[in-house]
């Protein structure tokens, strides 16, 4: 996701996260305002370009060897690369936030990537292979020409919330508490425990192979539909918007709910 995508994730983990949660990590993130996860929710993207951060650049995504539309599926042995992945590195942080004999800025870090990657493993375009994740497939968004990967990342949202916000965090702020309404009374009331089911903190790759197979089967659905080479050169911010934007809603919503359970979990495990 684009930063409207992660900092709302985080907004809507913030309204969800029990108040033990909050404290914990509002201590080992330390800010000790409402906008705890919100504030770092981003950074894992602000790092993947310097020298330093090179290594996590593949922590974002899993590229799913799969064929879409026709056959849509990841696979953790087969799509996995070496060096990681966005399942990988989700096991890999989760674990360094759980391991209080870990110096408290590598838990701090481990956090930050962990807030970043569940809300990266919802974007169907991470979990998939083809074309680098829609990168290389160029398409036109209200005559913008754009790549797919940019669309589905940002251009969509923005397209929802009325345009490009010059303040991204008071638009997040916004759309999370729509979302979270939605969650707690609203479309997605009886989905929340089917979200949540199986979850579970001893099976870190179990877990977000789960929501990594639910994302890129919308990439058979809804992202390729008609497959790669239809996709090229189109106008998206029509028809094509109006059915993926529902999918940009849901996968945002179930990001959010879910890392506040994982926050959660790890909170209950430590104390
Ligand atoms: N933030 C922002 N705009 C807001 C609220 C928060 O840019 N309306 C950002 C600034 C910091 C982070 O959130 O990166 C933490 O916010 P605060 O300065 O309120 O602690
Ligand atoms: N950090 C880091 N490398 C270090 C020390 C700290 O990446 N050698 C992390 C700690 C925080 C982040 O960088 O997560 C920014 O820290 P601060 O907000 O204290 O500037
Ligand atoms: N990306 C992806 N799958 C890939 C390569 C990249 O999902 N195989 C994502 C990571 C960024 C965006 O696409 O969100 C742009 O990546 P880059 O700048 O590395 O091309
Ligand atoms: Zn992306
Ligand atoms: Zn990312």
């Amino acid at each position: 996701w684009g930063s409207l995508g992660h900092i709302t994730v985080a907004y809507i983990a913030s309204n969800f996260v029990k108040q033990e949660t909050a404290v914990y990590f509002q201590d080992l993130l330390r800010n000790d305002t409402e906008h705890y996860l919100a504030g770092v929710a981003t950074w894992a993207d602000s790092i993947r370009y310097t020298k330093w951060g090179r290594f996590t650049k593949n922590f974002h995504f899993i590229d799913a060897k799969d064929d879409p539309p026709s056959y849509c599926g990841v696979d953790f042995d087969r799509d996995c690369k070496e060096d990681g992945c966005v399942v990988s590195s989700i096991q890999n942080y989760t674990s360094q936030v759980l391991d209080t004999e870990l110096w408290p800025w590598r838990r701090n870090q481990a956090a930050k990537f962990v807030i970043h990657f569940v809300g990266d493993i919802h974007q169907p375009l991470h979990t998939e292979n083809v074309e680098r994740g829609g990168n290389g497939i160029h398409v036109r968004f209200d005559s913008s020409e754009l790549n797919l990967h940019h669309v589905w990342d940002s251009s969509i949202a923005e397209k929802m919330l009325g345009g490009i916000h010059r303040k991204p965090y008071e638009a997040a702020y916004r759309w999370a508490a729509d979302l979270t309404n939605e969650i707690r009374s609203g479309k997605y009331a009886n989905s929340t425990e089917v979200w949540v089911d199986g979850i579970d903190l001893d099976d870190p790759i179990a877990t977000s192979m789960k929501w990594a197979n639910e994302s890129n089967a919308f990439v058979c659905t809804h992202v390729l539909p008609e497959g790669p080479e239809a996709i090229v050169g189109q106008e998206l911010a029509g028809e094509y918007y109006e059915k993926a934007a529902p999918v940009i809603e849901v996968q945002v919503a179930r990001a959010g709910y879910r890392l506040a359970t994982w926050l959660d979990l790890i909170v209950d495990r430590l104390s």
